[in-house]
């Protein structure tokens, strides 16, 4: 699925046939606001969508493949681009529709770097990320000394940030693609500006894999979107089979808050090092060799996914035999509940200093010991299911209703439910809302239901045939909102019922 990101002419190229109406409405009133913050029209929109990970939680940082989709919900910037009135820099206007929560800012930026303070947790870190990942690419393409233009943009987000739907490498994509665009690259390339997008993010300061970004640049509408990251990047678009009843992922917000950058330390980031740590030790152990693994794209260059690679070279078992194996080799080689530094460090052939190093010192964390047994586990476990999800929906099912129907959709619904239980009590990233939230669906027709994204807090998401998604919605405000102090802004978003959506995009204005 290579291609460049597509330039729309009517919103009808991006949107569902459902959502038209409401984004009709909200793009008239992003444009006329533009117009009316900046005395004269925009040139152009450029579009990301939020994404929905459908299976395969926590394991793109450890380079396995994921199962995504894009939503409808999404980022917009509205630009347009005036000359510099300085030789020496040029300047960035940004502001946003929502613009009492999010104020205005004005950038006066040198040619050569773009600061980002990410201990400071400040709305337009990420458009800056996306600036500067762009610019890298723009400098490549023309040169050291390229000068970027100015620009003024109105951003209009429906992505709702911290929710788990990926709101940030939704506005990291639409800005790096709305750099590039306005800095004459007309035609972008999708793969450039996802590994851009992936890089761009870390600066941010969460140390994150390459799903959100890929989702949400590579989708296509009424598809999901499987992405692998090895040997190189790669989304191709998956559909699934037409059932009677219909099948939906509804997701539903818990309404608790998990803010990455204050949790990162304890939470999302320590996983990445101690999926790193496992990737480390478990190569020493079980690969007999003090020679490291071969860097790689993962975000500190070890991978469980490499280590996998390197002890299964020149097998001929399949992917599934083999994760069936590291599952029982991990339960084998790491039998503790935890393990201090002073304990991985010799086993690594490193020092602790250097472990501290090559591990902790990019993005802080705080740990005494790291879960590394519980840590492959899932993420072995999580791949495995990954790939038995994807061969459940390209088996042919009957399209008749009835028992092979049923069973189709309880294999979907279990994959999913195990998902859910393995990033509970193994991998520990959901918390009592979200098991709450999976509970009630389940126990009102959902067939799988699961947290999605990073976790500890923010959105489910649950497959429920079209003739139940009532009762689950009906299930959710009885035992769930309406037991929470909810403004009825939430409660109108506290429930979606997404089709795949379309990724990335520029519109021109006319
Ligand atoms: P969200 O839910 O957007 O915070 C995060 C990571 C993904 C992936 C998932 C867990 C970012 C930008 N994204 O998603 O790469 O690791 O968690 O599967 O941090
Ligand atoms: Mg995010």
């Amino acid at each position: 699925m290579v291609g460049t990101v597509p330039v729309a002419k009517s919103l009808e190229d991006i949107y569902t046939e459902d959502a038209l109406p409401t984004q009709r409405a909200r793009w008239d009133q992003l444009l006329s606001q533009f117009k009316a913050n900046y005395s004269h029209p925009a040139h152009f929109v450029s579009r990301s969508p939020g994404r929905v990970n459908i299976i395969g939680e926590h394991i793109d940082y450890s380079l396995y493949s994921v199962l995504p989709m894009a939503i409808t919900a999404d980022v917009l910037l509205a630009v347009s681009t005036f000359e510099n009135s300085s030789p020496t820099s040029y300047k960035i206007k940004v502001s946003n529709v929502q613009a009492v929560k999010f104020p205005t800012h004005e950038f006066d930026l040198p040619f050569d770097a773009v600061d980002i303070d990410a201990s400071v947790h400040e709305w337009t870190n990420y458009f800056k990320s996306g600036l500067r990942g762009a610019l890298e690419l723009l400098r490549k393409k023309h040169g050291a000394d390229f000068k970027p233009k100015s620009m003024e943009i109105l951003m209009d987000g429906t992505v709702p940030a911290g929710g788990g739907l990926s709101s940030s490498a939704a506005f990291v994509s639409a800005s790096a693609l709305a750099v590039l665009y306005a800095n004459g690259y007309a035609s972008v390339d999708k793969t450039e500006l996802t590994e851009l997008a992936i890089v761009s993010e870390r600066a941010v300061g969460v140390n994150s894999g390459g799903m959100d970004q890929s989702a949400s640049v590579f989708s296509t509408r009424g598809s999901a979107l499987f992405v692998s990251f090895v040997p190189s990047l790669t989304a191709k678009t998956i559909q699934f089979p037409k059932t009677d009843p219909e099948l939906n992922f509804v997701i539903a917000q818990s309404f608790v808050t998990s803010n990455k950058h204050v949790t990162g330390p304890v939470c999302y980031n320590l996983r990445v090092v101690e999926c790193s740590l496992a990737a480390a030790y478990l190569h020493a152990v079980l690969n007999k060799t003090s020679s490291p693994l071969p860097k790689d794209a993962s975000p500190l260059g070890i991978s469980l996914q490499g280590f996998h690679d390197t002890y299964f070279k020149g097998s001929n078992k399949s992917i599934e035999e083999q994760l069936e194996e590291l599952i029982e080799l991990t339960k084998k080689t790491l039998t503790q509940d935890g393990y201090p530094r002073e304990e991985i460090a010799p086993i690594i052939h490193l020092t602790v200093p250097e472990l501290n190093e090559r591990f902790t010192s990019a993005f802080p964390i705080r740990a005494e010991k790291f879960k590394l047994r519980q840590r492959a586990l899932h993420v072995f476990s999580e791949a495995l299911r990954v790939l038995q999800f994807l061969s459940t929906l390209q088996s042919p099912i009957s399209q008749a209703p009835g028992s092979s129907t049923e069973a189709f959709n309880k294999k979907l619904g279990d994959l999913m439910n195990a998902t859910q239980d393995s990033c509970r009590d193994v991998y520990e990233c959901s918390c009592p809302e979200l098991d709450e939230l999976c509970t009630i669906a389940r126990n009102a027709g959902s067939y799988g239901s699961r947290l999605t994204g990073a976790g500890w807090g923010g959105c489910s998401v649950h497959l429920v045939p079209t003739d139940r998604v009532e009762s689950v919605k009906a299930a959710w405000e009885k035992d769930y909102y309406s037991k929470r102090n909810l403004t009825v802004e939430q409660k109108d978003a506290a429930v979606v019922v997404s089709k795949p959506g379309s990724g990335s995009a520029v519109f021109i204005v006319q």
